[in-house]
């Protein structure tokens, strides 16, 4: 992108403006996103963000979802920053659609989990997210990315997946894919739970890198990218959480044989959780906070392989066998969790 094209989509936001300049942010796998820095004096920052509209074709959805909990956030006093699109609205230049945020200052974002405080810290901030919607009937959010978290469909999808990979890729699966058939058990309970635990408003992407931290304090200071953002249940966002921040090496980690789960980073995901959701939580979702770790991580596992056999389709790679890397990093981490 250069400079004119960046302006010309940040005028749509602020038409008496100028962007001086502008930097690339390459942390999510789907969305594009831009720090862009506006206004010869007083000069601002803010973030630009086209949308990927192949994985999120319900964004004008999304953008309600989002709209709505941020109202009952609000409304209840949630003590951090969930930056929202700038006047709640989204525009399209040249068939691409773009969103601006406000830029949280004196933030700073890791990729990987630091140490066990840091994954308390943004386990606190998920807690209160829960219990500031604690009474927000999560009905009324629309399911924008269908069976997103459905363990069958993802199942479903590997083995459609298979049918159409090129026999090299295969090759190189048909180890892994033979073991992962082995944990239908698992898929199974996951999905069984989902079907019986309360529905709730759920960020759905929670990991690490979508909690902004204080720069001087260390404290989590906001909660981002709510794409994701739809009914579904905590086994979600903990599971999630117990994914990507127990794996301290990081999903991108490729020796493999490192990779595990360190135990007390899960014991202070849960601690920090429950320390702010009250009793939020059903005894019954309690109890399957530590399973959804495995199971969020057998599914992403499944998700990593599925575009490595259909030749790396949806998450972004930049070195061939990417995806491969990643399912073998998850696969190692779900065996470690598994005991
Ligand atoms: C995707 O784009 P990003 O990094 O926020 C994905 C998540 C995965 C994650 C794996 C909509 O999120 O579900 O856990 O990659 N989001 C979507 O890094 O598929
Ligand atoms: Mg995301």
């Amino acid at each position: 992108m250069e400079l004119v094209q960046i302006n010309k989509i940040v005028k749509q936001f602020f038409p008496n403006e100028e962007v001086i300049a502008f930097s690339v942010n390459d942390k999510g796998l789907i969305n594009q996103t831009f720090v862009v820095s506006i206004g010869k004096i007083n000069t601002k920052q803010f973030i630009l963000q086209s949308i990927n509209t192949a994985i999120f074709p319900l964004y004008e959805k999304g953008l309600e979802n989002t709209i709505l909990v941020k109202n009952e956030l609000q409304k209840q006093g949630f003590s951090f920053s969930f930056p929202t699109p700038i006047d709640d609205k989204y525009i399209c230049v040249d068939e691409v659609v773009w969103r601006m945020f406000p830029y949280v200052k004196d933030s700073i974002c890791y990729e990987k989990v630091k140490d066990k405080a840091q994954a308390f810290e943004a386990a606190k901030c998920l807690g209160e997210f829960y219990y500031s919607l604690k009474d927000f009937d999560a009905k009324q959010l629309y399911v924008t990315l269908p069976k997103f978290h459905n363990a069958a469909f993802r199942f479903a999808e590997l083995n459609k997946a298979i049918q159409t990979a090129a026999p090299s890729r295969l090759n190189t699966a048909k180890q892994l894919i033979a073991a992962i058939n082995k944990e239908q058990d698992v898929l199974h309970k996951f999905d069984e739970l989902n079907a019986e635990l309360p529905k709730r408003a759920v960020h759905f992407d929670a990991k690490i890198s979508n909690f902004l931290f204080d720069k001087k304090t260390n404290k989590a200071k906001a909660i981002i990218d709510l794409d994701t953002l739809m009914p579904g249940t905590v086994l979600s966002d903990i599971g999630d959480m117990i994914r990507t921040y127990s794996n301290i090496l990081g999903e991108e980690y490729q020796a493999i044989t490192l990779v595990k789960a360190d135990t007390e980073i899960i014991e202070h995901i849960i601690a920090g959780f429950l320390a702010t959701c009250g009793n939020t939580l059903s005894a019954a979702e309690k109890d399957s906070l530590v399973f959804s770790g495995k199971a969020l991580s057998l599914i992403q596992c499944i998700r990593f392989l599925t575009d490595y056999l259909n030749n790396d389709s949806y998450f972004k790679t930049v070195y061939p066998d990417q995806n491969w890397v990643r399912t073998q990093n998850q696969w190692a981490l779900y065996c470690s969790l598994k005991g």
